[in-house]
């Protein structure tokens, strides 16, 4: 029902909201600017409340802080929900016309009390209890989230048990409110809109849709397949299976960001033909075979839509450098040599094709977009654009309440691996670094990766702030100096994957899973921290010779 990925309201919204509910974004940090709404939301005299096992920047601002537990947000947000159906606060009217499964909830959320989930949680009950009626009460309560509950072995468990909040309280639908997950990367929403995904045409059409492939197999003069397709990773299994063997792929360093990295280099090198589309010649593109160079932003002519599904022209500022094509131009000539007839132009033919067959884009174009941005749903040429998605409907006519269990995180901490590594970002540093990593200002800012950890964590094993540690998984191992910080609750150490060439954490990383979306747990597996002398010693012992430089960087 949130599915689409897209904020159900607006970003100009939050300043309006009553109660903003922030849990798993670091919002000042990843979205500085949405960060911005939700101060003045604040300085307006709105509720905050703020959900994160590290206590982060927001939390300042917040006026409750609850330190969560890692990968424990279900049984919070059932407890919320336990309280909310108890005291009878949720929304009669809305449940009972527009949502199915209260029932069922009803029953099933009985044993998450408070009390309980404080077991599971962390959270004093007394917090649960408040902030549940808080919630509530609230006319305009807007719940923001970001990868902190989804990259979660639970993760679509998570958005669903969060959701029953909104649907319980009737805060769909509501100016100020609604379930709003902040997008990552500029424009995800736009190759999301447009059908990059595997079981998606444009527009959110299923593949298994007769109707929607006949239009585009009408399109195209091509047949098309009814089956989804596999995910990145169900692809990478395949490639080391020998199952798939040439992929290409287009604006991903997935060397240094996807999980498991000893994994996914073995899966690179198991392919008979590796492409990759790239503006710069990253690690994942020193394994292709075939490198295509691809403009850049300010570059190209094209469409960015945002979080808020709002879709922006974006024009062409300088000439891309040397052989450097735009992306489109690039897939459409290679189309042509595929034998594929149309010839484009401009990317203005590529959206008018995406519009006509895509009944959420329908109504907008370049003429429109020329003028300001427009967010979908946007049926025909006269709609102005849609700013808060479920006024009146849900897609599937009913909202539906989830009965959600509770489960652990997949890899928990053990006797050898006493400790949990969480992953994410840092304000001045982007993503594999490919881009930030070019630039002597935001070097000066953050120039090396820092393992956070608790001042308890670093006594115990005896660290010093600044101290080069090593750091391991069951999949590898890497370096880094340390950073002692409160922000770091006990037992939990924070690492960003921006530093890949000294310190590529993905190494550590596991690729175990969310089953429906298989996004892999980015943030929680077991690790252990060693002084480097100690682990020098050990590998000697071992081995008979000193660690190499190599295999501190590499997966064991
Ligand atoms: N500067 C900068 N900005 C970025 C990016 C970047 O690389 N650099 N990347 C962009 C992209 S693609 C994305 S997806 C977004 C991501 O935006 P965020 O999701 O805000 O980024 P993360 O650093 O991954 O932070 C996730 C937060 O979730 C918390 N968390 C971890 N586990 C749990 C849990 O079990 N429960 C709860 N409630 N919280 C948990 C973490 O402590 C962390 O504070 O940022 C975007 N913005
Ligand atoms: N440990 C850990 N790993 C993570 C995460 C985490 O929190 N922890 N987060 C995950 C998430 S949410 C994300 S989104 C991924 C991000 O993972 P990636 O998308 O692999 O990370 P980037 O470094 O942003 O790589 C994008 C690439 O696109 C290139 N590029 C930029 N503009 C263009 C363009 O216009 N055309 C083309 N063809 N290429 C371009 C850049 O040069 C860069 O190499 O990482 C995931 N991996
Ligand atoms: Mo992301």
């Amino acid at each position: 029902m949130v599915g689409r990925g897209a904020m159900s309201n607006s970003i100009a919204e939050l300043k309006e909201a009553e109660f903003i509910f922030a849990t798993g974004t670091n919002t000042t940090e990843s979205h500085p600017v949405i960060a911005l709404k939700v101060k003045k939301a604040v300085s307006n005299g709105a509720k905050l409340i703020v959900i994160d096992p590290r206590r982060i920047e927001l939390a300042d601002f917040a006026h409750r802080y609850m330190q969560i537990k890692i990968g424990t947000d279900i049984a919070l947000y059932n407890a919320m929900s336990n309280v909310i159906i108890n005291e009878e606060l949720y929304d009669k009217e809305y449940v009972a016309e527009r949502t199915g499964g209260f029932e069922e909830l009803k029953h099933f959320i009985r044993e998450y009390t408070p009390q309980y989930a404080e077991q599971i949680t962390g959270i004093p009950s007394e917090d649960i209890i408040a902030t549940a009626r808080e919630y509530a009460a609230a006319d305009r309560a807007s719940i923001i989230y970001t990868v902190g509950i989804t990259e979660h072995s639970c993760g679509v468990h998570n958005v669903q048990s969060l959701t029953n909040l909104a649907l319980l309280t009737g805060n769909f639908g509501v100016p100020g409110g609604g379930v709003n997950p902040l997008r990552g990367q500029n424009n995800v929403q736009g190759a999301g809109d447009a059908g990059c995904l595997p079981n998606n045409l444009p527009g959110y059409q299923r593949v298994g849709d007769d109707a929607a492939r006949a239009n585009w197999e009408k399109e195209w003069g091509v047949t098309l397949d009814p089956n989804p397709g596999v995910t990145k990773v169900t692809a990478i299994d395949d490639m080391i299976l020998g199952r798939m063997r040439a992929l290409y792929i287009m604006g991903e360093n997935s060397l240094a960001s996807d999980a498991n990295a000893g994994k996914t280099r073995k899966a690179l090198e198991a392919l008979e033909f590796l492409v990759v589309q790239d503006i710069f010649l990253t690690q994942t593109a020193e394994l292709a075979d075939v490198v295509l160079p691809a403009a850049g932003f300010g570059e190209v002519d094209g469409t960015f839509a945002n979080s808020e599904r709002r879709v922006q022209r974006v024009r062409k500022a300088v000439n891309p450098p040397g052989v450097a094509k735009p992306d489109w131009q690039i897939i459409s000539e290679l189309g042509e040599r595929f034998g594929y007839k149309k010839k484009f132009n401009h990317p203005a033919e590529i959206w008018d094709e995406l519009a006509r067959n895509t009944p959420i884009l329908a109504g907008i174009s370049y003429d429109r977009l020329d003028f300001q941005g427009i967010q979908w749903p946007c049926p025909t040429s006269d709609h102005p654009g849609t700013q808060i998605l479920h006024t009146d409907n849900f897609e599937t006519e009913k909202g539906y309440l989830m009965p959600i269990p509770h489960v652990g995180i997949a890899e928990p901490t053990d006797e050898e691996y006493p400790l949990i590594l969480t992953t994410g970002r840092r304000r001045a540093t982007y993503h594999t670094g490919t881009q930030t990593g070019r630039s002597a200002g935001i070097e000066l800012l953050v120039p090396h990766e820092w393992v956070e950890i608790n001042p308890e964590d670093a006594d115990e094993l005896k660290l010093d702030d600044g101290e080069v540690v090593s750091v391991s998984s069951r999949r590898g191992r890497v370096q880094a100096p340390i950073m002692i910080t409160e922000k770091s609750p006990p037992g939990v150490i924070f690492m960003s994957f921006h530093f890949p060439n000294e310190t590529p954490t993905n190494v550590l990383t596991t690729d175990l899973h969310d089953p429906i979306t298989e996004t892999p747990e980015f943030k929680a597996c077991a690790v252990k921290i060693e002084k480097i002398a100690q682990h020098h010693k050990k590998q000697s012992d071992k081995n008979g010779t000193q660690n190499t430089n190599q295999s501190l960087k590499m997966a064991d």
